[in-house]
């Protein structure tokens, strides 16, 4: 996947009208968007068309999928089918769970992310301690693409190390949770920025800030 200007907006508004108009702003910057629960419970799975409808963007649907591969195969391809252009999927639930979520997505021509660990302080307790190797099980299952904390450089580091510099990391926790911008993307290759953004008074200067800020 190919990201414009190394950011990704995460759009966690939940009305479609505000989240359009907060794109609209900022379209000019991007290509990719993340959407997740916050828009698609609100708003139904027609939000990813109604958006490509009105934008050349593609969507990451973040839903964390996470259940038994049977199930995580059916949420894949529904979600797949619905418009997104790739799917993060948790590497915590084992390999074979993200293996059923690889294949449709390889089915499909479309991609999987593979969130390896998170960015909030509760991730510490029981997923840090083992996302490096839920970062190799990624690289033996072929995966490319990774989610891994901006909040937490030296895991983000670590986890780079573990999947080498031909996979694409994309990393959240970007700003309002403490992430900076700079010093995420010398080991990640995108950023996902959502309330700094979406929530700024004005998201196109914020997010020109942003761009000033990394390049
Ligand atoms: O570890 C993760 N942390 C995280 O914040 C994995 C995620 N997918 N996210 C998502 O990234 C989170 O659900 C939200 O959509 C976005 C960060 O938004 P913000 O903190 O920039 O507003």
């Amino acid at each position: 996947m190919k990201v414009k200007n190394r950011i990704i907006l995460a759009m966690d508004l939940r009305d479609i009208n505000q989240a359009k108009t907060v794109i609209e702003q900022v379209s000019d910057y991007i290509n990719t968007i993340k959407i997740g629960y916050p828009l698609v419970l609100s708003q139904g799975l027609s939000c990813f068309s109604q958006i490509k409808q009105d934008f050349s963007l593609q969507i990451i649907a973040d839903f964390k999928v996470a259940d038994i591969p049977k199930t995580n195969q059916k949420i894949t391809q529904v979600t797949l089918d619905a418009g997104a252009d790739a799917i993060i999927v948790h590497g915590i639930v084992g390999d074979d769970s993200a293996r059923a979520c690889q294949q449709v997505a390889e089915q499909a021509g479309k991609e999987i992310f593979l969130l390896t660990e998170m960015s909030h302080p509760g991730s510490k307790l029981f997923i840090a301690p083992v996302s490096d190797e839920i970062a190799r099980m990624g690289i033996e299952l072929g995966i490319k693409n990774y989610v891994a904390p901006s909040t937490r450089l030296n895991r983000l580091e670590k986890i780079r190390e573990v999947v080498g510099k031909d996979s694409f990391i994309i990393s959240p926790g970007v700003g309002t949770q403490g992430g900076d911008p700079r010093e995420t993307l010398k080991f990640a290759d995108a950023i996902i920025v959502g309330r700094s953004i979406y929530a700024a008074p004005d998201p196109e200067e914020a997010i020109l800030e942003i761009l000033t800020s990394i390049n």
